[in-house]
């Protein structure tokens, strides 16, 4: 496996199909925790176990937190030079199409062509009824959500905790005040209610795990993957690659004929089945090398 960039530019100039798998370390330098990073109030809690619908139908109000801070920091940030430079390539390359495993919108929000950019598991700006009987689904950018929601000011930077001990002469001092800092409570009746039937709660419009993905874009993807001609390039950019069907789709690339180009700062994080010499790894911040490398 290489890092030579000789060798990627001269593929990616010939490549004729390409797809990138994107993860939370592309917009890692945008300030977004990565999915299992996620700082502030949220360092004591498993993103994993509340990203379920068990989790939910539990604690509605403590799901809700966790998304509203997660929409809160999301607004804040910016995209970064890695997206744009996505967003570029989308444009001008007709045979690349983005699989975003981020529901944190700074792709669409770095202009990336929609019909280029398959959304895996949702977005953090989209709702929809948990009513059985209401099919309202919705964009949503209001922040907080609803005034129940809105973060405790110090905590939704997620560098709170750090901030904390940085000022304290005591580290211990500084965990006790951490362990003290708690969310506010929230009334399930405080959360957001479906503007259509009024009865339904309403949640995130994100795939939650033991959820499948939407049909349409599995389906859009498959036919994308599955087309006759071969597949030339996957992209692997900042992703632990662990969470499936996503991850699959290097695999499927590959049976495809792709050679693999993986960006991440972690050396150890490749796709599941290693990388061959065809392939390469370029280490470090999505947000340098992505740019660097699409020039
Ligand atoms: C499904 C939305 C079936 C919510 C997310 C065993 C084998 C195969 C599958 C399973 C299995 N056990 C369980 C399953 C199924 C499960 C799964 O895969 N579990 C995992 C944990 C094994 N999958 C599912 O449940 C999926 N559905 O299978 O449905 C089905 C079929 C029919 C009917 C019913 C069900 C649904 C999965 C979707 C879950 N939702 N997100 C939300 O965001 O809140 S997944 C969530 O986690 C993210 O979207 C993302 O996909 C994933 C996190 O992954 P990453 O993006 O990679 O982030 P991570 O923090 O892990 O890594 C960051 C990386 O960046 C690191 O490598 C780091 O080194 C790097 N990095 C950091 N900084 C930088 C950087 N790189 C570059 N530059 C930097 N600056
Ligand atoms: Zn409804």
């Amino acid at each position: 496996m290489s890092s030579d960039i000789e060798s990627f530019t001269a593929h990616l100039q010939s490549s004729k199909r390409i797809l990138a798998l994107l993860g939370a370390g592309l917009s890692a330098s945008s300030g977004l925790p990565t999915f299992r990073g996620a700082g502030g109030l949220w360092r004591t809690h498993d993103a994993i176990s509340l990203a379920t619908p068990e989790a939910f139908g539990r604690d509605p109000a403590l799901v809700w937190q966790f998304y509203s801070y997660r929409r809160h920091m999301a607004l804040k940030a910016k995209p970064n030079r890695a997206h744009l430079a996505l967003a570029e390539l989308a444009k001008k390359h007709p045979g690349f199409i983005a699989l975003s495993q981020n529901v944190d919108g700074l792709s669409q929000r770095a202009r990336h062509p929609a019909d280029k950019l398959q959304l895996l598991h949702g977005s953090l700006f989209n709702v929809k009824c948990t009513s059985f009987y209401c099919s309202y689904h919705a964009e949503n950018f209001t922040d907080p959500i609803v005034p129940a929601l809105r973060i405790p000011l110090d905590e939704s930077d997620p560098t709170t905790k750090e901030a904390r001990h940085a000022v304290s002469q005591n580290h211990k001092e500084a965990d006790i005040a951490d362990a003290q800092v708690h969310l506010p409570s929230v009334q399930v009746a405080d959360l957001p209610k479906c503007p259509e039937c009024h009865e339904g709660l309403l949640r995130p419009g994100v795939v939650w795990f033991g959820e499948s993905l939407p049909s349409k874009v599995l389906n859009a993807v498959d036919s994308f993957i599955n087309d006759s001609t071969k597949i030339d390039l996957i992209f692997v950019i900042g992703t632990s690659a662990s969470v499936y069907p996503a991850a699959g789709y290097v695999d499927e690339a590959r049976a495809k004929g792709a050679r693999v180009a993986v960006i991440n700062a972690d050396r150890a994080d490749e796709p599941a089945g290693g990388l061959t010499d065809n392939d390469w790894f370029f280490e470090g911040d999505a947000a340098q090398i992505v740019p660097d490398i699409l020039k």
